[in-house]
């Protein structure tokens, strides 16, 4: 094997290019070997195998900085960089991360996870390092969905300016996780088109016409049709940037080559490399979809498997159906069709369906304009994303009141994706927003109750579930709860467990049979049920969140019972101030000690130990 001569970048320097090929094939069987096993991003990281090996090979990390957009695409880099040993760990608790990590190696430039962050550190590199007197080069590989984030777009612009020496690799597979959106890409497109003709002409000159008359007709044609394009300017010129490319991605030693000469360029430049996702694994090029993030799947007979029924899903029927009684409902994602259970929403709705590409903000703003005029827009967005568009929420929604629904998915800790992506923050952020009202349904039912019901409210309404599964809700049901109401589940005559969605199946379970433990469903967090928690209030009372305990739900309580002059005996559950890594959901939940076994031992704690002792 040459992966086992590979121990840092520099070795891979001594390598022939026949060597560097096979490591390439060694690279892709280890990342499906490891994938298969442990889930991960598999057809990014399979595309990008050949740009990695090139930009080690002729760059010079950790010296130079190369710096992945997402971090998600770099397991080569990864095994590459002295990480092969641990890579089996990848996504493992206690193993390594699926993004790039600083602290997890000096050949991580930067910590993601979320897109379109790596032009603006690239800049800031740039900066620091011209300012320092350094001398390295700064080299941000960037997708072509994580190039539709404002982000990304607003820093090439100051780039531009400052002309400041730098490479940007654009990796264009023409896919986000979905078929990338925007104009952007329709002019990539294009770009490539324009580089097949020119391809085709060259090729025609020499041997096509001879060939097939036929078939050079038909380049010519395309030439022709293609002449707007030629003669168009090219964006990145007038943004200031050196604009090469197409150039294929696969291609080693053309790679290699161009990015030699690239080197040696003042300036920024921006080189287009054309990628397939999944390349070299044939399930994954066929759908890059599935792929772009599959669970653990068998190597030899790769295979979909239905993941069970989700709540994105179940969000995504209730939109679906509810649309088609609701002409003014719009749904919007910020790239995430698949994820947000919104593929049949956007086949039965398409007119009403709008996907912006990654970018939370035009997302959130975009909503905000459709309530502005008369529709009812559901923004339909994990939390961990909904983060990037904190102001648009307070700005352009909350302060006018608009009726725009937050579906917030993946609220809590989401698993092997780790610190980047827990939605652990949403609560906080979002409850001290004026008008916005914050919710968390128990089940699918309550889902669509509370959906149905914000539309019809006439302001901003987030409702918050987690990355799990969830049982089906018959088609055409509709309940009605009372909104802002909590619902006393189990009665008790010496505490009650207050859970905050997810955590309502744990206390449950911690409360068992035992009669002094009364649970109560508080789906509402704001407005507060305070009529409910006023008589709660004689019992001692425990809260429960799959959300930081700063700020959260509890926090939320013991204001309510403060502003109300109540002091009954309060405990309260969250995750702790602390960023948590990657593991399995329960683990984590375990470890944060807001799962039943958490309930329990606090329960203890608050002077009720046989119940403890009974589980
Ligand atoms: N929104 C933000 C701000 N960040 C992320 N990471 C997402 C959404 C979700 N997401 C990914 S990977 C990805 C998205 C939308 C597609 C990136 O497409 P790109 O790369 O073309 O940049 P490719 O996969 O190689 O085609 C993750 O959460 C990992
Ligand atoms: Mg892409």
């Amino acid at each position: 094997m040459v992966l086992d001569r590979v121990n840092s970048p520099e070795d891979l320097k001594q390598l022939s290019l026949e060597e560097l090929q096979a490591l390439a094939e060694e690279i892709r069987s280890e990342i499906i070997r490891v994938t298969a096993q442990n889930g991960g991003h598999l057809a990014s990281s399979l595309g990008a195998v050949e740009l990695i090996l090139a930009l080690h090979r002729v760059f010079h990390s950790p010296k130079d900085r190369i710096l992945f957009d997402v971090g998600h695409q770099a397991y080569a880099h990864k095994l590459v960089t002295g990480r092969k040993d641990r890579f089996h760990t990848l996504r493992q608790e206690g193993g390594i991360s699926g993004f790039t990590k600083v602290s997890e190696s000096e050949h991580d430039a930067i910590t993601a996870g979320h897109a379109s962050t790596s032009l603006a550190q690239a800049l800031g590199m740039a900066l620091a390092r011209d300012l320092l007197g350094e001398d390295y080069h700064v080299v941000a590989v960037i997708g072509d969905g994580a190039l539709t984030g404002g982000m990304a777009l607003a820093a090439l612009n100051k780039i531009g300016e400052l002309q400041k020496r730098m490479l940007i690799i654009l990796n264009d597979n023409e896919m986000s996780i979905s078929e990338n959106v925007g104009a952007l890409n329709k002019y990539f497109k294009e770009l490539q088109i324009r580089k097949w003709v020119q391809d085709m002409e060259k090729l025609g000159r020499s041997v096509l016409e001879r060939i097939s008359p036929q078939l050079f007709g038909l380049v010519d044609r395309a030439k022709e049709a293609a002449k707007l394009i030629l003669h168009q300017e090219n964006p990145f010129y007038a943004w200031g940037l050196r604009y090469i490319g197409p150039v294929d991605g696969h291609d080693l030693k053309g790679l290699m080559h161009i990015l030699e000469h690239l080197k040696a360029l003042e300036g920024p430049t921006l080189l287009h490399v054309v990628t397939k996702k999944g390349k070299g694994y044939k399930v994954a090029e066929a759908d890059p979809i599935y792929w772009h993030g599959p669970p653990g799947f068998d190597p030899k007979k790769p295979e979909k498997v239905s993941k069970g029924y989700s709540w994105s899903q179940a969000f995504g029927d209730a939109v679906t159906e509810l649309a088609h009684r609701e002409p003014r409902l719009f749904v919007i994602t910020p790239a995430m069709r698949e994820g947000s259970g919104l593929v049949r929403y956007s086949l039965e709705h398409p007119e009403r369906y709008l996907d912006v590409g990654i970018c939370e903000d035009v997302a959130v703003t975009t909503a905000a304009g459709l309530a502005l005029r008369g529709m009812k827009p559901i923004v339909a967005i994990y939390s961990t994303f909904l983060q990037r568009a904190y102001d648009q929420v307070i700005h352009d929604v909350a302060i006018e009141n608009l009726p725009v629904v937050f579906a917030i998915d993946r609220a809590g800790i989401v698993g092997a994706d780790g610190a980047t992506h827990h939605g652990v923050f949403d609560i906080a952020y979002l409850r001290t927003v004026p008008n916005l009202q914050i919710a968390a349904p128990k089940d699918a039912l309550e889902l669509r109750a509370m959906l149905q019901k914000a539309l019809e409210l006439g302001g901003p309404v987030a409702i918050r579930y987690p990355r799990d599964n969830v049982e089906r809700a018959p088609e055409g049901v509709w309940p009605e709860i009372p909104w802002g109401k909590w619902e006393v589940v189990k009665e008790g005559t010496e505490v009650y467990i207050l859970a905050f969605g997810k955590t309502l199946r744990y206390a449950l379970e911690a409360a068992g049979d035992d009669p002094r433990v009364g649970v109560v469903n508080a789906r509402f967090l704001k407005p507060l049920d305070r009529e409910m928690l006023r008589e709660l209030a004689r019992y001692k009372l425990l809260t429960v969140e799959d959300h930081q305990r700063m700020g959260g739900f509890g926090s939320a309580v013991l204001e309510a019972l403060n502003e109300m002059g109540l002091k009954p005996e309060v405990k309260v559950l969250g995750l702790p101030d602390r960023f948590f890594e990657h593991g399995t959901i329960p683990s984590l939940h375990r470890q944060a000690g807001i799962d039943a076994e958490g309930i329990r031992k606090a329960l203890a704690e608050m002077g009720l130990a046989l119940v403890h002792e009974r589980a």
